[in-house]
């Protein structure tokens, strides 16, 4: 299906089409590498808490050489700690419409994936690396620190040891490295990412709403709670999953033999 474009009002740094149930935001801001200042990460918020409820997945891309670039950093000159706090716990707001909002999203990346676009990234549920993707947080050789959640999203992919060797040292790993780390969940060759992210955001589409939201909104939490609440919160997902008339309606299609097998990829 072609793409047509949605009607969002958002900056000139995003750009967002919809193909089927697929929402499709584009960071439009090459000539600064897709720095994210204060317009674009607002732009951001207002795409993800504006999808229409045909949309089932969102796939985030870029145009230009690189994924981006992180915070623009020409906005960070005469900020005071009480802005800086509230500049932050802004990142964090709009990040968190990422990570728990209504819908997976499935992120492209290419060139640099640095510093906050790198915090982006984890926001998303999937990441699909084109191998010129390299990650990085240029945060501690510039004098700052991450502030758009990646000290909580980022120790769960890759550790602690790992991202404090990457701010202290500037250590870059490639798209291929990032593969055993957690950070990239899929590698492709140069130029294949958006193909592949959508037709990855297209699979995802097809699943159900209630499976889509146990998986994004559910598993993370299950994970990070004390065991035996956890159990207890699995138990009563997987109930109110099966019990969904859409879930019964897939188990008959199986057992009367027209649902999919499971093949390998
Ligand atoms: C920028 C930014 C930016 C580029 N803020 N303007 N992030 C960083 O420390 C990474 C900084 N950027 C770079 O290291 C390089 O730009 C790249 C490796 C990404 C790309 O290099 P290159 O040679 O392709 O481009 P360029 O010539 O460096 O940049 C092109 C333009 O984009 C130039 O502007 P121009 O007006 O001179 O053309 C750059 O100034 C501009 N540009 N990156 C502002 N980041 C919530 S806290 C998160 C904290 C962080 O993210 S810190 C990490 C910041």
């Amino acid at each position: 299906m072609a793409s047509v474009s949605m009607a969002i009002d958002l900056p000139a740094s995003l750009k967002a089409e919809r193909d089927g149930a697929v929402a499709i935001l584009r960071l439009s801001r090459a000539e600064k590498r897709n720095a994210l200042d204060d317009e674009t990460v607002l732009g951001i918020e207002t795409f993800f808490t504006s999808l229409p409820s045909e949309v089932k997945t969102v796939l985030l891309h870029s145009e230009g050489d690189h994924f981006s670039a992180g915070l623009d950093l020409s906005e960070l000159k005469e900020r005071n700690v009480t802005q800086g706090i509230a500049h932050s716990g802004m990142w964090h707001r709009v990040f968190q419409h990422i990570e728990f909002g209504k819908v997976p999203v499935v992120a492209v990346l290419h060139g640099a994936v640095v510093g906050g676009g790198l915090e982006l990234a984890a926001a998303c549920h999937v990441r699909v690396a084109e191998r010129s993707a390299y990650y990085a947080l240029p945060e501690g050789s510039r004098g700052i620190y991450v502030g758009g959640g990646g000290s909580v999203r980022l120790p769960r992919l890759i550790g602690v040891a790992r991202m404090m060797d990457m701010m202290l040292t500037g250590r870059t790993y490639s798209a291929e490295e990032g593969q055993s780390m957690g950070l990239t969940t899929y590698l492709v060759e140069q130029g294949r990412g958006f193909a592949k992210g959508l037709e990855l955001a297209q699979r995802i589409a097809t699943n159900t709403a209630l499976t889509n939201f146990a998986v994004t909104h559910g598993l993370p939490r299950i994970a990070e709670s004390e065991p035996s609440a956890g159990y207890a919160m699995e138990a009563l997902v997987a109930s109110i999953a099966q019990a969904d008339s859409e879930a019964k309606q897939r188990l008959k299609d199986f057992l009367e033999k027209r649902g999919p097998k499971v093949t390998r990829s």
